[in-house]
């Protein structure tokens, strides 16, 4: 079985980072290894989270694993939520990671042309750093523009997306995803550059009314999953826009549906279909 080790926050309440991730790669069929960086009551969208650091235990923990063997296919890092968290994630990183293992950054930071609270431009220089790391990442517009020194814009076209992940991968990235790209009206989805051969790749599904909290741990979580399963990564980011769209879509019809994140655990089987299809 594959193992994936991921390095993020558990928010207890909110869904979001470990506790979409460990549910949905698991579901897959894939060990899925934690290193909690904190401990938050909910995440920062609510205004008086608490949050306990880990930071800590993250190089002792790692320790122990490479003591004791445990080796890694994939490293996936999600939110971090200091400076400090993304250096200690990057000495893991260098510890736990072999000749093969591969390096999926979501360099998680912000949304709608804002970073989230607690971000400032220090941050954003030392997730540059994490992402020259990386084999894949997968920002989305806001955190591709902060990224790149870029201005935000609502509307992007082909030649914007591109000339962001070609800045993207000169950071050292060797394959760039932005997420949330539009390249026509009512549409929204990926637009991708792997450096290596300069491969282009795009996929689009219609746009809904709605957006809410955890969609891009969801979609991060099932590309990785799906590509541990063995699904080459243009399918495995098909497939996990297919899903991201469908469960956004199964979120919208519950009348009751809170606001704070997706209704994920009811797709979940389908996922494991999509996947079980195709690997
Ligand atoms: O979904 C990303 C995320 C994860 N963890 C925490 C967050 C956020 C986004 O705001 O606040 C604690």
């Amino acid at each position: 079985m594959k193992r994936i080790l991921t390095i993020q926050d558990i928010s207890c309440f909110g869904k979001c980072s470990i506790t979409i991730a460990l549910p949905v790669i698991s579901s897959m069929g894939i060990e899925t290894v934690i290193l909690p960086t904190a401990l938050f009551s909910t995440h920062t969208l609510f205004p008086d989270y608490r949050k306990v650091s880990l930071s800590e235990q993250m190089l002792p923990f790692s320790r122990q694993w490479k003591d004791n063997k445990v080796a890694f296919d994939v490293i996936y890092t999600g939110y971090l939520g200091s400076i400090e968290e993304i250096d200690i994630a990057l000495e893991v990183i260098d510890l736990l990671a072999g000749e093969n293992t591969l390096i999926f950054t979501d360099p998680v930071m912000g949304d709608n042309g804002h970073l989230y609270r607690g971000f400032d431009e220090d941050y954003v220089l030392r997730n540059k750093k994490l992402c020259s790391r990386a084999d894949i990442i997968v920002p989305n517009i806001t955190e591709a523009c902060m990224l790149t020194g870029t201005a935000y814009s609502e509307k992007q076209d082909e030649a914007f997306l591109r000339e962001l992940c070609e800045k993207l991968c000169s950071l050292g990235a060797g394959t760039a995803v932005i997420t949330g790209a539009s390249l026509s009206e009512g549409k929204t989805g990926i637009f991708g550059l792997r450096a290596k051969d300069g491969g282009v790749f795009c996929y689009q599904n219609d746009k809904v009314a709605a957006s809410y909290h955890g969609t891009g741990d969801l979609f991060a979580s099932a590309a990785v999953g799906a590509m541990a399963k063995g699904i080459s990564m243009y399918e495995a980011f098909r497939i996990a826009s297919d899903y991201t769209a469908q469960t956004i879509r199964v979120t919208m019809q519950d009348p009751d549906n809170p606001w704070y994140g997706v209704d994920f655990e009811s797709t979940l089987p389908d996922l494991r279909r999509m996947t079980d299809e195709i690997s």
